[in-house]
């Protein structure tokens, strides 16, 4: 299955996918390893939240009678992004979570939702858990995390967000390298302050390349003057502009703005989904597994969003080499019509704790081949980099 060429805005055309039985295999559980790693990033990472140089994540290894799985919680190390943050989500998983999915003998992938739905929130480690269990029952099946979740095609066009640099020079600069690294779309972080200028540099300098500005929830409905200017460089979007509850605000904004509104820490979920597009807060969405509580839920918001004609793209976390294939697998899926956060590997780490990084070709990144996830855990890369690990066992 191909794809079709990218238009002017640097979307992507997919063919017509068929609907599929989602159900894996069960699994027993016996016990669910946690670990916090310190990755050091190749070079600083700065949002409207502030700076990071090492990427605190959180890596899940279920251990099951049939083998084991892999997955990652994307929390931050602080609750800047959302309310979720390392040690928050390490203390729900040990303390609620991981015991209420050590109760029944068997678990499939599907009932992880289910089991842990009475406790509130904490999305991104109920989908770090969730995706642990898929790799492990996919792995039992012999089965990709793509086929399973309805993928496509077999690879994916690759977009790369850049933080915000020192100043908009140094921006293009940064932007000149991936540009010439093949990625095909530009993603450029703003806030107040570095957001125009910012942007009529990279436009200036590289002419009609398929662009977009991240906001990060910084500014609120009284910047919509501010935010219009925006409009004569052609974005493709402007991604999370106000405040994650803010969804009348955006609707708001939406009708002041010529570029496409599309929400990121808004969507939690299939239902938050559907009603911010009911309510007009959003034209594009932005669907990361993580903050929707896992990939499940994830597709569910693509579905939802496919069905109202909303383009949805993957959006990315930092994630390891884990969460990286996951997303290659989910962004292979149809509505996905808009390049996402997908790249490379070494955009953020030199050593990776995966065996074969997501890498890329020609702008382009592969959906893994192997079963599960397909990423295949370094197990001394992850020791290298565990600053804490806890077993919790049935
Ligand atoms: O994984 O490529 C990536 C990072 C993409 O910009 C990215 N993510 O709001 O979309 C977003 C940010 C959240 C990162 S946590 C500050
Ligand atoms: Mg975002």
């Amino acid at each position: 299955m191909g794809w079709d060429a990218q238009d002017a805005t640097g979307a992507a055309r997919y063919p017509e996918g068929m609907p599929i039985a989602r159900e894996a295999a069960s699994v027993a559980l016996d016990s669910v390893e946690l670990r916090v790693l310190h990755l050091p990033l190749v070079s600083p990472f700065t949002t409207s939240f502030g700076t990071e140089t090492v990427r605190e994540v959180i890596v899940v290894r279920v251990r099951t009678a049939d083998g084991d799985g892999w997955g990652e919680i994307v929390t931050q190390p602080a609750p800047l992004y959302s309310s979720e943050y390392t040690y928050g989500a390490w203390d729900a998983c040990r303390r609620w979570l991981i015991p209420a999915l050590l109760g029944p003998a068997r678990v499939r992938p599907e009932d992880v939702g289910t089991i842990l739905e009475r406790f509130i929130g904490h999305r991104m480690a109920k989908a770090g858990l969730e995706m642990a269990v898929l790799d492990a029952a996919l792995r039992t099946e012999s089965r990709t995390l793509s086929e399973y979740l309805g993928a496509v095609t077999d690879r994916v066009p690759a977009g790369v967000s850049v933080g915000i640099q020192p100043s908009p020079a140094a921006l293009v600069e940064t932007v000149a390298h991936y540009l010439g690294q093949g990625y095909r779309r530009v993603k450029i972080k703003i806030r107040p302050g570095r957001d125009i200028a910012d942007t009529a540099a990279v436009r200036d300098a590289f002419g009609d390349i398929p662009l977009q500005v991240d906001a990060n929830a910084a500014y609120t409905l009284a910047d919509a003057e501010l935010l219009a200017a925006l409009d004569p460089f052609d974005l493709i979007l402007i991604e999370q502009p106000l405040q994650e509850d803010d969804l009348v605000d955006h609707a708001a904004l939406a009708r002041k703005l010529r570029t496409p509104v599309c929400l990121d820490e808004s969507i939690v979920s299939a239902k938050a989904a559907a009603d911010a597009i009911a309510l007009g807060s959003a034209g594009v969405i932005n669907i990361k597994a993580g903050r929707v509580g896992g990939y499940l839920e994830a597709v569910r918001v693509h579905d939802v969003c496919r069905s109202a004609g909303i383009p949805v793209w993957c959006g990315g976390m930092l994630e390891t080499g884990i969460g990286r294939a996951a997303n290659a697998a989910l962004a292979a899926l149809p509505g996905f019509t808009l390049v996402g956060d997908v790249s490379a590997s070494d955009r953020f780490y030199e050593h990776d704790i995966v065996r074969a990084p997501i890498r890329l070709t020609d702008g382009w990144v592969s959906v893994p081949t192997g079963p599960g996830t397909g990423a295949e855990v370094d197990e001394s890369a992850v020791d290298a980099v565990t600053v804490a690990r806890e077993v919790v066992r049935r």
